[in-house]
C-alpha cells in the first residue's frame, strides 16, 4: 500500500475524555473514529488490525471443530419472552419496533437464537455434538460506554455454543474451546490468565472461566496463587479461612453488653477500645429480594456480595436501608449484631472462630463483647462470605499465598447446562428413543477488545507496538526523501519484490519531512521498518524493529531474508 493513497490522518493529540492510553492511540494513530458514545468507526488501518483478529478466531474455532454461521442482529422479542429474560434485562437490552410494530431487541449475545435454530435443526444424538459459531456485531446499550473499544456499546464478538447429549460431552465441548482460547490468546501474544468465575446472570449449572489480558486498566480484579495453578475473578475468589488469635479475656467469660455512645464503625470501635478490627463482628444488613438478612465477617474483612447473593440464590441484592435495619434490627445503623438477632444471619467461617468477638448489641449506643459464636450463636448458616484479599492463604494449595492483579475480559466461557435448552424445547431422542434436553455450552470472545487489550499491553512512548500477527502491515517501508531517484527505484524494487513475497507493505512515498514520517511511523505501530537514505546508493537500508528498538545498517538483500524469516515464524504451528 502507497500511503500516499491511504486514508490515514494520525493526530498531535487525543481527545481529553479518551482516558486509557489504549483508546488514545488508536484515535491518534488514526485506527478508529468515534461516531457516537461507544459507537466506533474502523478506519482502514483498524479494519486491517479487527480483520487479522477476526481470523485468528476463525482458525482456531475451525481448529477446534466448530463450524461456523452467521445469525441475525435483529432477534424477535418473542424469544427473549420465552426465555424469560426479556424482562431481567433492562435498558443494557437495546430493543425496537418494526412498521408493524412487532418487538425486537438487537442481539447482545445470542443464547435465544442458536438454541430456536438448533432446535430445529436437530433431534437426535446422531446429529450431536456440534459447535457452532459466528462473528458478529452485539449491542448492549452500556450506561457508561468508555475507554474506546474496551467498553462500546456496537462491538465484534465471537460467540460459539455447543451442544451435546451429556455432561462429559460438555466437558469435552468446554475442553476443546477452552484450549482453543488459549492457542488464540497466545497468537495475539496477549498476556492472559484463565481464571475461575462468577456465572452471573446467565446462570447455567456448570463451571465458567474468564480469559483475562492482564493490565492495570482492566475492570476486573484477578486473585491468583503465587505457587500453584489457582486463578480466579476476585468475585468468586476463596481463600484459606484464617485463625486470628485474639487478645481478649479468656473465653469462659460471658457476653457483655456495654455502652458505645455513637460508635458505629469499626474504625471508631478500635479507637474506642483499643481493639483490632479482627476482634470485631462485622454485621452488614442486607435487602435479599426486598428480605433483610444479616451477613457477619471478621471486621478486618469486606462481605463477597456475589458470594452472598449466589448463597441465596437472589434476584437482586443491596445494602439495606436505614429504614429497613432500624425495622429488621430494632436499632440504627452500626449497632447490628448476630447476637439475639432475629433475621437469618449468614456467619463467613472465619467468624465461627473467633473468641471474645466484639458485635453491636442491636441497640443503639450499645455492643456485646465476649461473643463466642459456637457458644453464643443460633440461628446462623456458615458459608464463605468474604471477599478474598492479597495475601490471603490459597485455597488449593498448602504454602501459596493470594496475590491480586488487574485484568480485561478478553473471553468467557460458560458450562450452561439445559436452562435454554429446556425453555426453548431444544431436545433430542436418545439411542432408545428416550427425548431429553439437548446440553449447552456458550463462548465468547470479545474480537474488538482484543485490540484494545493488545495496546494496553504492547506500547511505548512513541506509540503502538502491534505484534506481527495482528498488525494492519508488517514492513513500513520509508524513502527519506522521494524526490532523491536512487532511494526511490530503491524504495519501489524492494516494494514490487516484497509484495510479491506476499509480504504486507506500507511503502511511505510522501513528501514529507523524514521527522514526521518517523513519528507517524512509531505511532501506528508496524512491527519491521526498512528505512532507504543516503546508504541507497551502496546497496544498503536501515533495518529496524519496533519492538526491540533494534536498528542495523545492511544490504536490500539481508533485510529482505530478515523480513521473510519473520514472516515464516508467525505462520501458525499446525
Ligand atoms: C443481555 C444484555 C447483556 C448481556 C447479556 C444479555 C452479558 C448476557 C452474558 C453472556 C453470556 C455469553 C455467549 C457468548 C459468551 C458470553 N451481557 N450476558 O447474556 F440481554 Cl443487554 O453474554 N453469551
Amino acid at each position: 500500500m502507497r500511503q500516499s493513497r491511504l486514508l490515514l490522518n494520525t493526530l498531535r493529540e487525543a481527545p481529553a475524555d479518551a482516558e486509557v492510553i489504549s483508546h488514545r492511540l488508536m484515535l491518534r494513530a488514526g485506527y478508529i473514529r468515534q461516531l457516537a458514545a461507544g459507537i466506533y468507526t474502523y478506519l482502514p488501518l483498524g479494519r486491517r488490525v479487527l480483520r487479522k483478529a477476526e481470523q485468528i478466531v476463525r482458525e482456531e474455532m475451525d481448529r477446534a471443530g466448530a463450524l461456523e454461521m452467521l445469525m441475525p442482529v435483529l432477534q424477535p422479542a418473542e424469544l427473549w419472552k420465552e426465555s424469560g429474560r426479556y424482562s431481567v434485562y433492562g435498558p443494557e437490552l437495546m430493543r425496537l419496533n418494526d412498521r408493524h410494530d412487532r418487538e425486537f431487541a438487537l442481539g447482545p449475545t445470542h443464547e435465544e437464537v442458536i438454541t430456536s435454530v438448533v432446535k430445529g435443526e436437530i433431534n437426535s444424538y446422531r446429529k450431536l455434538p456440534v459447535t457452532l459459531y459466528q462473528i458478529q456485531t452485539k449491542f448492549r446499550d452500556e450506561r457508561r460506554p468508555r475507554f474506546g473499544l474496551l467498553r462500546g456499546r456496537e462491538f465484534l464478538m465471537k460467540d460459539a455454543y455447543s451442544f451435546d447429549t451429556d455432561w462429559e460431552g460438555l466437558d469435552e465441548s468446554y475442553r476443546k474451546m477452552y484450549q482453543a482460547y488459549n492457542r488464540i490468546l497466545t497468537r495475539c501474544e496477549i498476556n492472559f490468565r484463565a481464571v475461575e468465575a462468577d456465572a452471573g446472570a446467565i446462570g447455567g449449572e456448570g463451571g465458567t472461566h474468564e480469559f483475562m489480558a492482564l493490565a492495570d486498566i482492566g475492570e476486573d480484579t484477578i486473585a491468583a496463587c503465587t505457587l500453584c495453578e489457582y486463578a480466579a475473578n476476585l468475585e468468586q475468589a476463596e481463600s484459606k479461612a484464617v485463625r486470628m488469635e485474639s487478645t481478649e479475656r479468656s473465653p469462659e467469660e460471658k457476653p457483655v453488653k456495654f455502652h458505645t455512645p455513637d460508635i458505629r464503625t469499626i474504625s471508631q470501635l478500635v479507637q474506642f477500645l483499643g481493639v483490632r478490627p479482627s476482634d470485631i463482628m462485622k454485621t452488614i444488613v442486607y435487602a435479599a429480594d426486598k428480605t433483610a438478612v444479616a451477613v457477619v465477617v471478621r471486621g478486618d474483612r469486606e462481605v463477597n456480595e456475589i458470594k452472598v447473593q449466589n448463597f441465596l440464590r437472589a434476584q437482586d441484592l443491596s445494602i439495606a436501608d436505614a429504614a429497613a435495619v432500624e425495622k429488621a434490627v430494632g436499632a440504627p445503623v452500626g449497632f447490628a449484631g448476630p447476637f439475639g438477632l432475629n433475621i437469618p444471619v449468614l456467619l463467613d467461617e472465619e467468624v465461627l472462630g473467633m473468641a471474645n468477638g466484639i458485635a453491636g448489641a442491636n441497640e443503639a449506643d450499645y455492643h456485646y463483647r465476649n461473643l463466642n459464636p459456637s457458644r453464643d450463636l443460633t440461628n446462623y448458616e456458615i458459608g464463605d462470605f468474604r471477599q478474598a484479599a492479597e495475601g490471603d492463604g490459597c485455597p488449593r494449595c498448602a504454602e501459596g499465598v493470594l496475590k491480586l492483579s488487574r485484568g480485561i475480559e478478553v473471553g468467557h466461557v460458560f458450562k450452561l447446562g439445559t436452562k435454554y435448552s429446556d425453555k426453548l424445547g431444544a431436545s433430542f431422542l436418545d439411542a432408545a428413543g428416550k427425548s431429553g434436553s439437548i446440553i449447552m455450552g456458550c463462548y465468547g470472545i470479545g474480537v474488538s477488545r482484543i485490540l484494545s487489550a493488545v495496546i494496553e499491553q504492547n506500547h511505548d512512548a512513541n506509540g503502538i507496538i502491534w505484534p506481527f500477527a495482528l498488525a494492519p502491515y508488517q514492513v513500513h517501508l520509508i524513502p527519506v526523501s522521494v524526490k532523491d531517484d536512487a532511494q526511490m527505484r530503491m524504495a519501489n524494487d524492494m516494494y514490487r519484490h516484497l509484495q510479491e513475497k506476499g509480504i504486507e507493505v506500507l511503502m511511505d512515498d510522501r513528501d514529507e519531512r523524514p521527522g514526521v514520517k518517523f513519528k507517524d511511523s512509531d505511532l501506528i505501530g508496524i512491527p519491521l521498518r526498512v528505512v532507504i537514505g543516503k546508504d541507497a546508493v551502496q546497496g544498503r537500508v536501515e533495518f529496524a524493529e519496533r519492538k526491540s528498538g533494534l536498528k542495523e545498517i545492511i544490504t536490500v538483500e539481508a533485510a529482505c531474508e530478515r523480513i521473510f524469516k519473520r514472516a515464516r515464524l508467525a505462520k501458525p504451528a499446525d
